[in-house]
Order: structure tokens, then sequence, then C-alpha cells
């Protein structure tokens, strides 16, 4: 009788572990006062970011194809290249790092939404906006199609020095340039990017881990991320506001384009982007009236004026 309660108990236990496997729950534990978690392979190393639901729990296959339905069509320069289980392999790397897992669920859809935005403006085959015409969809390309020069630059010699015949030109989801940013983002992904810039245009988990770095490292350490610009964890600081510069998908522009695409006024190269954004938004069901505040950046001063920088 003793025993069999014992087995029935255990059962039950076994029972309550698998249903909680299928939901994904958070495992916990306090360091140093604060609550850190660990949950599935997609967050699986202990972060204060991971106690919230991960990106496959609110950002799915089907919603994927909905955003980018076009990406293997005939006319498409990367056929067969994009897919959803790299987005989420790559986003592994950086969900213990707040992307997407900062600030709740709704938080967690608007920075998928926004950083895919981004990466849908920037893989167009068109400049017509998201919801338009064939030419418009995101995941076309994978790389620069007529780079013209190699993006070597020699003040990085010691560094980030050029391998003899590399080209660093625009490549992966949110394209990276120059020799200092694929030695920067090979660092941080543990891969020979500098003598292989290639493996991006080769490998679609890296394509986006290297979009996912671009998104969350700041171009200079006084300067936001993208990632803290958006979510808000940055405070501006006098000069920032000045500048019109206040957290919001905006200043995410400016850290990634500057005066390319901000403080120009509503030129389209800014409208493309932000009415990618808008779009996934609405394909999400979260709607684009929850896009958040300063959404353009029309108005603000580049962080890095071109003139003083090659940087993007
Ligand atoms: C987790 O979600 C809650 C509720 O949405 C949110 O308030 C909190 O900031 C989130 N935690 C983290 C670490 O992002
Ligand atoms: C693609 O890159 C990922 C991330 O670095 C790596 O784990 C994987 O093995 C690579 N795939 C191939 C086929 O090289
Ligand atoms: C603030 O902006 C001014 C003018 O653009 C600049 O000269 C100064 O270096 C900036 N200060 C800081 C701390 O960035
Ligand atoms: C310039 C601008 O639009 N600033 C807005 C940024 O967002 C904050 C918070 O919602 C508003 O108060 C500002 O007016």
């Amino acid at each position: 009788m003793e025993m069999k309660w014992w087995i029935l108990a255990m059962v039950i236990a076994t029972a309550g572990i698998v249903e909680g496997d299928l939901s994904n729950p958070p495992l916990k534990k306090k360091v140093r006062g604060e609550t850190v978690c660990t949950q599935g392979w997609e967050c699986e190393r202990w972060s204060k970011f991971c106690c919230n639901e991960t990106i496959s729990e609110y950002f799915q296959t089907y919603q994927f194809e909905n955003f980018f339905s076009k990406r293997n069509s005939p006319q498409a320069h990367a056929v067969g290249f994009w897919d959803y289980k790299s987005f989420i392999t790559a986003a592994a790397v950086y969900q213990p790092l707040g992307f997407g897992t900062t600030g709740g669920k709704l938080m967690g859809m608007r920075e998928v939404s926004a950083f895919l935005g981004v990466v849908g403006s920037q893989t167009s085959c068109g400049y017509g906006v998201a919801t338009g015409g064939p030419l418009a969809w995101g995941l076309c390309y994978n790389r620069e199609m007529s780079p013209s020069q190699s993006y070597c630059d020699d003040s990085y010699k010691y560094t980030y020095p050029c391998s003899p015949g590399a080209e660093y030109y625009g490549r992966g989801a949110i394209p990276i340039y120059w020799n200092f940013n694929y030695g920067a983002a090979g660092e941080n992904l543990k891969a020979d990017l500098l003598n292989h810039p290639e493996y991006i245009e080769q490998n679609a988990t890296l394509a986006f881990q290297a979009a996912i770095w671009r998104w969350m490292t700041p171009i200079k350490k006084s300067q936001p991320s993208p990632h803290e610009a958006f979510v808000g964890t940055w405070k501006p600081t006098k000069n920032d506001t000045l500048s019109y510069r206040l957290p919001g998908f905006g200043t995410a522009m400016n850290v990634l384009f500057g005066d390319q695409v901000c403080g120009q006024g509503d030129i389209d190269p800014m409208t493309v982007i932000m009415s990618h954004y808008q779009y996934y938004l609405d394909l999400l069901g979260v709607g684009r009236e929850q896009a958040g505040p300063n959404l353009s950046c029309a108005e603000q001063k580049a962080f890095n004026p071109s003139s003083a920088t090659a940087s993007s």
C-alpha cells in the first residue's frame, strides 16, 4: 500500500514535469539578490532576461512566413537561404543578453518587429513600402550585389588586419561592412569572419547573428546600442536631448544609419524602414499604434555624421 502510493506520487510528479517542459517554464535561482533564469535551449544561460517568454513562444514559423512570404520567389537573390530556424538559432545567443526578452512579451514582440523591420528594409528587393508591390519584400538578398570597394580600412591593421583578397562588402540580415566590423562581430560570435567574411553569405544563422550583433552593440562606448535605444534601457544625455535623440525606434535607426536616414525630414530611406516595422507590428497582431514613442528620426542629429566616420 505504502509502495503504491509512492509510485502514484512519482507518476503525478513526472506528468507535472512533462507538462512543464511543454510550456517551457523558466528554472529560477537567486544570484546576489537578483532572480536569474534559464529556459529551454533558446535561453539556457542563467540570465535575468530569461525569466519571461522566449522569442519562439510569441513569434512562430507561420509569422516569419508572413513577414517574408516572397523570399523564395524566383526573383529573389537568396532563394532557399533564409529561414525561421536560423533566426531563432541566431537569437538564442542574444536572448540571455536581452534580445527580445527585455521588459515583457509586448516589448519582446515590438523588438522582434523592429529588428526584422530593419532587416526587411535592408534586404528588400525594392523601395516600396512593406505592404506594397511585389518588389518590396525583405530577405530577398543576403549580400551587397555591386560593391564599389572592398571596405578595407587600413588604420585597423594592428587590430583587424584585412586578409589578403578578402572583401568586406555588405553581408548579413542587416548588412555589416568593413574589416573592423567583421573582426569585432567575429570575436563576439567566435567565428573567423576577418579571414572568412564569406561565411556570412553561406550560413543563414551567422547572417542573422551578425545582424543581431549589430543591433545589440553600440558603435561607440558613449552611445547606446540600437537595442538599448529601442527598449529604453538607455538614458539620453543632455546632448542627446538637445539633438532630439530620445528612446525609441528613431534612435535605433540613428545608431544604425546616421545621416543616411536621420535628420533629413521624412525621406524615403527612413520611411521605408519605419513602414516595415509598422507593417510587421500589424502582422503580429500587436498593431502599429503600439510602435512606441519617438518612432521617427526625421529631426534627430546623427550620432556619427558620415563626414566623420565610415562605419556604416
Ligand atoms: C518580465 O515581464 C514583466 C511583465 O511583462 C515585465 O514587467 C518585466 O520587466 C519582465 N522582466 C524582464 C527582466 O524583462
Ligand atoms: C553556421 O553557423 C553557426 C553559428 O556560428 C554554426 O553553429 C553552424 O555550425 C554553421 N553551419 C555550417 C553548415 O557551417
Ligand atoms: C555635446 O555636443 C557638442 C556640440 O555638438 C559637442 O561639441 C560635445 O562634445 C558634446 N558633448 C558630449 C559629452 O558628447
Ligand atoms: C521629439 C519627440 O517626438 N519626442 C517625444 C519622444 O517620446 C516622449 C515620450 O513619449 C515624448 O514625451 C516626446 O514628446
